[in-house]
């Protein structure tokens, strides 16, 4: 049964109000492409008062400001006890709305949970330094929330993006305006209920749905935000940065898009190796910015790898997500489909061998099933340009140097990975590959702890980890006069 959805308006001052316009727009199961509910459509002006009453809640005098670190904290953990509470209806409403398998999205969203208690632990850890400064003097730092943040999330895992950016900005003690991504409205929503049923005072987290041309660019160029953190495409997140610096100088964090390589050595254990190579690049529907969608196989067992590989892709199980024994659902809406489909016929023609899987499945909602190319060369357009889903582009090499120099031939850098059982291999290519994160044997491996973010086009600065909240932070230096310095 299709869960019941309980917000859809905009949410300003702790108030669930519709847009100044009166607008509204549709939002969709990718399961049937069917409209599931009509949420308030904001823009500029909807930006401009949720952009005020996140200032108001930024205020030295307000609430939240007075609010003790360790409150900040209290809040967090609470949030994170709610979203436990409700983690069956938060999964079936991200499936329903996003397309991720009920196979996957649980894990998700337990991971979720332990992001917020990763987060809420951090509030009262933030300080500053002393500092031995010369002269006759004594100096301090004070780190202090940098101010209004506008946070621009993705679509492709709305909860886990959700809960990244606005519970580090939360446990920095940052007031925000999020917008979600247009397709996927509903668990932001929801999750912003549960932050105000912990405790989160009014105009701390502000909601505004909307497209980005819109409500998106309005909030980038507003002179009131100090600070926009940003997931999605490269393209958006130059425009992003280019915007930042039209009407004030907005601190930015960018997480952007990956062509990420993920290599097999000859002398890898294939019986991880496939498995996981498959799903690195199949899970989500290959809606991944980490998707492992350049994998270089080493000349050796390239035939072997193919043929297994072949085998692996042919037995993933795709249909409902809302079916737990699915392995693989849709994308999220007609155009990704499409351009995902485009990118698998370029691929044909450009010479690459189409060895299983990539048509479309059905006529209703938006289903591919997962695509395995080989005999891919680096020149290729699926080997450069992120497709952004279930297509696996395999290569071939011969050794580790040659290969490190292919995989970073790309102005990407999120993530690669390595499998071999040579210790000095994985060294090796860890401290040379060019890219945010590394696994070695393993793949898709996150947690709160480490932090993530990429090198080169891939992004600008870093999520989680324990520096989590720098990007959230200003550091102010006090000095006062001290004649005689003891
Ligand atoms: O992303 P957009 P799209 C990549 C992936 C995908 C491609 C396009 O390759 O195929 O991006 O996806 C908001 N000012 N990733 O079109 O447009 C928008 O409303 C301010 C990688 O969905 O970047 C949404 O909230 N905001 C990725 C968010 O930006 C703007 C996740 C992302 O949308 C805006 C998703 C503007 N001018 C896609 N234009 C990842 N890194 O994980 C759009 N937005």
């Amino acid at each position: 049964m299709a869960p019941q959805i309980k917000y859809t308006k905009l949410f300003i001052d702790n108030e669930w109000v519709d847009s100044v316009s009166g607008k509204t727009f549709d939002t969709y199961t990718p399961h049937t492409g069917e409209v599931i509910a009509s949420v308030a459509e904001g823009d500029k002006a909807d930006v401009d008062l949720a952009v005020k009453a996140a200032r108001r809640a930024f205020h030295r005098n307000s609430e939240w400001r007075l609010l003790d670190a360790s409150r900040r904290g209290e809040i967090l953990h609470k949030f994170s006890e709610l979203v436990q509470r409700d983690s069956k209806y938060i999964t079936e409403l991200e499936s329903y709305n996003n397309g991720m398998t009920m196979n996957m999205c649980p894990l998700i969203i337990d991971n979720g949970i332990k992001y917020i208690k990763y987060y809420a632990s951090l509030a009262d850890k933030i300080q500053g330094s002393t500092i031995p400064a010369d002269g006759e003097v004594f100096s301090y730092t004070l780190k202090q929330p940098v101010g209004v943040c506008g946070l621009i999330l993705p679509w492709n895992a709305p909860v886990l993006m959700y809960i990244n950016k606005v519970c580090t900005a939360l446990a920095a003690g940052c007031t925000m305006v999020v917008k979600p991504a247009e397709q996927t409205p509903l668990t932001a929503l929801y999750l912003t209920a549960l932050l105000a049923e912990a405790g989160v005072p009014k105009g701390v987290v502000n909601v505004i749905n909307g497209y980005g041309e819109t409500a998106g660019v309005a909030l980038t160029h507003h002179p009131l935000v100090a600070k926009i953190s940003f997931t999605g495409s490269l393209e958006v997140g130059k425009l992003i940065q280019q915007a930042a610096g039209t009407n004030n100088l907005k601190r930015v964090t960018l997480e952007l898009g990956g062509k990420s390589p993920l290599v097999i050595m000859d002398d890898a254990d294939l019986a991880i190796a496939v498995p996981a190579a498959a799903m690195g690049v199949f899970g989500n529907q290959g809606q991944m910015c980490i998707a492992a969608s350049r994998l270089y196989v080493h000349s050796k067992i390239y035939d072997k790898f193919v043929e297994a590989a072949v085998q692996f892709a042919k037995a993933i199980k795709t249909g409902d997500p809302a079916d737990p024994n699915t392995q693989h659902g849709p994308q999220i809406d007609e155009l990704m489909m499409k351009k995902v489909l485009n990118y698998i016929e370029t691929g044909k023609k450009e010479g690459a061998k189409l060895v299983t899987g990539g048509k479309r499945l059905g006529t209703k909602g938006f289903y591919i099933e997962p695509a395995v190319f080989s005999d891919v060369t680096d020149d290729m357009t699926i080997a450069k340009e992120e497709i952004f889903g279930p297509v696996q582009s395999i290569l071939k090499f011969d050794t580790l140097e040659e290969v490190i120099d292919r995989a970073n031939e790309t102005n990407y850098g999120l993530a690669s990975g390595i499998f071999t059982s040579n210790i000095n291999n994985a060294l090796q290519f860890s401290k040379h590959v060019e890219s945010g994160v590394v696994w070695v044997n393993t793949y898709l491996v996150l947690g709160g702890q480490c932090p993530f973010g990429g090198f080169k086009e891939s992004g600008l600065g870093r999520e989680s980890g324990i520096n989590c909240v720098d990007a959230y932070l200003e550091t102010k230096t006090v000095t006062i006069a001290q004649p005689k310095k003891f």
